[in-house]
């Protein structure tokens, strides 16, 4: 137990503002708890729109004492009722029946693609420069509306780990005072189809094989690189995935894409063409291969626990929301780029990202299911000065968004589900159906009517009626796409080129790994020979590391040497970016002076960094002089969940080193050095994947075990504790250290 009298150091994130529990059951009738203060559920809102004057809590759970689903109270849930003690259950037994009826249908099914997701609640405030482009109420100059995002990844399973390598969604739903506008985006600009019906094709080769049902949540198998060297419309995606942006460090270090093209139109009627994004004010961010692989093993669920932990400890997720903003030209192209063919961008450099307001995520959800889990985007959910464009692919999923709600939601008024609701009136006699929620009144859900005196009544476009932009249409039914849709080679060798050295060395890896995982032959030379085409360097590198004959690009098939795009490179070297949010780890044990380590915690606190102290055992620790809270021990910790750490001690192999329990611990020569295993292989993984190092000198000693220099990159030994956490902090500011990741020779 801590000792009152000598100096105590906890450093744990701050915890949820909920009183503790007791360690007895608690047996006095009290309501039910009011939520945490980083939590905020949909706004109360009527099945119609209008907003509802009760408290947040008023749907949620009332009255303290145990229910029937009909407020009947009951004086036991644990035991059936039965014909005597050892008798049979009855039939009769309406508590048992409605229960376990009730748990029995809990599940609904998952999405059939990005089941994986986690969900904030946010606020999206206008700067206004889009109101000259726009008539949409919230784009005009400082108009706040409240929305909720839901990030998510593609392949896996709604259990699957966070980090595989995959693209992310990145879907936000607007509630506008003209209604909901959802836009349903991913992390990467580009898709790997131009027209929806390739979907079903793309997402069976993605997801596990259906023999086995394996891999989980993965590329690296067959049947993806099948389809994608088969369909090569799908080579600027792949390779897009095969670099850092398919493994975001946290999902508050992603950028976001609208991808398609779409039509804004301003109160005139003019229209433009833009393409929307999302730049995260923390810069774009990655994790390493083999990060990403000890993550989803060590914590499967740490990109959603670290924005749930960056939003309750206030440091809160914020993107830039800009356009790229095109005249709409009939031919719909700009810079000879089709701007209909969503595997192409239009590069920064030809056309500027403006920033037309930012986002914040302010609060996590209460409930996962109720919100998370039950929202429900649609491309289509579309506000007036807002319009889609002919896309192919965009217009597929117009039908596709509100066709599988039906199934998931299981009917046609999941636009009712609270988290749903529209922050505007709803007149849309649409009516009845599994799970209504609305109390219609009148009799006449038609149009024209005299009997409910004509209501509801067309809006004309002063009353903020939704018009689509009048584009003429002509043409002969065809199952084609125009020729602007074949060049399928020279915007990923743009791509490629684009990218920074050390990015570059990723997407080689990448593929190779991928590849490696593939077992037909046939299948990877096919993706060599594309290779081949996108850059001979990627080729011949992948080829090497596979063990194959580069192949010599196919002369048939025109590639462009377009300019590269500084824009696409997420390294920038000396670009430096805020660190709140970020993680430390503090390495502490019984030689520690509590006055280093308080130092530590203050100065990284100061900079809203998570802090986690990292000792001998669960707990309180002994310190030199006194006594600290551990937050995570050593036989717990692993690389991935620290961005830094700073050593105040060497560490002394702790209690549980002897026993190999843990097999982190390695072999025995580690006890001669006089330093916890654990420590050394701390020092050594985080060392080689370019994260900052601070040590007092006291702790020079676990650094040359680990074989580290104290003046090799991102190094850092000092006497002052402060001082050692500002540079280390300095540091964080960068990313990584990426001197140490750079390629050799
Ligand atoms: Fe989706 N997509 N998608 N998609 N998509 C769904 O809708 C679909 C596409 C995206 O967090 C589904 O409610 C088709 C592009 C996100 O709830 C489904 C096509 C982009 C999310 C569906 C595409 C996306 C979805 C599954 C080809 C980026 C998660 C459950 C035309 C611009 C939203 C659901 C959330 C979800 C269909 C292509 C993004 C089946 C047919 C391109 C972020 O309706």
């Amino acid at each position: 137990m801590p000792n009152p009298d000598r100096p105590h150091v906890v450093a744990n994130p701050k915890p949820r503002d909920l009183p503790a529990p007791s360690v007895e059951e608690p047996v006095d009738p009290v309501p039910p708890l009011d939520p945490p203060s980083d939590v905020a559920a949909p706004e109360l809102r009527s099945a119609t729109g209008r907003p509802v004057r009760a408290a947040a809590t008023t749907r949620a759970q009332q009255g303290a004492f145990l229910t029937t689903a009909t407020g009947t109270r009951l004086r036991d849930t644990d035991h059936s009722l039965k014909a005597g003690r050892r008798g049979p259950v009855l039939l009769q037994d309406h508590h048992l029946r409605e229960k376990i009826t009730h748990f029995d249908h809990e599940r609904i099914p998952e999405r059939v693609v990005h089941a994986r997701g986690v969900g904030a609640h946010g606020v999206f405030v206008s700067n206004g420069a889009a109101a000259k482009l726009s008539r949409a109420a919230f784009l005009q100059a400082d108009v706040e509306t409240p929305v909720f995002v839901r990030f998510s990844t593609v392949l896996g399973s709604r259990g699957s780990a966070d980090t595989p390598r995959d693209t992310r969604g990145f879907a936000v739903k607007f509630y506008t005072s003209e209604g909901v506008f959802d836009l349903v985006g991913n992390n990467i600009p580009v898709f790997f189809i131009q027209d929806a019906i390739k979907f079903p094709d793309i997402i069976h080769a993605g997801k596990p094989e259906p023999d086995r049902e394996i891999p989980q949540a993965a590329s690296a198998h067959d049947t993806f690189w099948d389809f994608v060297s088969l369909h090569t419309e799908a080579q600027h995606h792949t390779i897009w995935n095969m670099s850092d942006r398919a493994l975001p460090a946290s999902l508050r270090t992603m950028e976001g894409f609208g991808v398609h093209t779409f039509h804004l139109v301003d109160a005139a009627g003019d229209t433009v063409l833009v393409k929307f994004h999302w730049k995260p004010a923390a810069g774009v961010h990655s994790q390493l291969w083999e990060e990403a692989q000890l993550t989803a093993g060590g914590d499967p669920d740490f990109q959603r626990r670290d924005l749930y932990d960056a939003i309750q400890n206030g440091a809160l997720p914020s993107w830039t929301f800009g356009v790229q903003v095109f005249p709409d030209t009939e031919d719909e192209t700009f810079e000879g780029i089709d701007l209909l063919d969503p595997t192409k961008i239009v590069p920064e450099e030809l056309a500027p990202v403006q920033p037309v307001g930012t986002l914040t995520l302010t609060a996590n959800p209460t409930n996962y299911f109720a919100e998370t889990e039950q929202v429900a985007f649609h491309p289509g959910h579309l506000v007036p000065g807002i319009d889609v464009t002919n896309d192919p692919l965009l217009q597929g999923r117009l039908f596709s968004y509100l066709d599988t709600q039906l199934t998931r939601l299981g009917g046609p008024n999941f636009d009712q589900i609270p988290i749903n609701r529209p922050h505007a009136d709803v007149n849309d006699m649409l009516r009845d159906g599994f799970h209504q929620h609305a109390v219609h009144t009148g009799v006449a859900p038609y149009k024209p009517n005299s009997l409910d005196g004509g209501c509801p009544f067309h809006a004309g476009v002063a009353d903020g009626a939704f018009l689509e932009v009048p584009s003429p249409v002509e043409g002969e039914k065809v199952r084609e796409h125009p020729a602007s849709f074949d060049d399928h080679f020279s915007q990923p060798r743009m791509f490629f080129r684009s990218l920074s050295p050390i990015e570059q060395e990723h997407v080689i890896a990448a593929y190779t790994f991928e590849l490696s995982k593939v077992t037909w032959p046939q299948v990877r030379e096919r993706q060599l020979a594309h290779l081949a085409l996108i850059d001979e360097r990627l080729c011949a590198e992948v080829a090497a590391g596979l063990g194959l004959p580069a192949p010599t690009p196919d002369p048939d098939v025109e590639v462009q040497d377009l300019a590269p795009s500084p824009a696409l490179a997420q390294i920038v070297p000396g670009a430096t970016y805020p660190v709140a949010g970020r993680t430390l780890g503090v390495v502490a044990d019984a030689s520690t002076r509590t006055a280093d380590l308080q130092a530590v915690i203050d100065a990284a606190q100061a900079a809203d960094l998570l802090v986690f102290v990292l000792g001998p055992h669960a707990g309180v620790a002994d310190a030199a002089d006194g006594t600290f809270a551990v937050d995570k021990p050593l036989y717990q910790v692993r690389s991935f969940e620290l961005d830094a750490v700073v050593l105040t001690t060497a560490t002394t192999p702790a209690a549980d080193v002897p026993s190999r329990r843990d097999a982190k611990v390695g072999s025995p020569d580690h006890r001669d050095v006089g330093v916890d295993p654990r420590t050394l292989l701390l020092l050594s993984e985080l060392f080689r994947q370019g994260k900052a190092i601070g040590a007092l000198p006291d702790a020079a000693p676990a650094l040359v075990q680990a074989g580290i220099a104290e003046d090799d990159p991102g190094v850092v030994v000092r006497e002052d504790a402060a001082a050692v956490t500002e540079q280390v902090l300095a540091l964080v500011a960068q990313h990584r250290v990426w001197e140490r990741l750079a390629p050799l020779g």
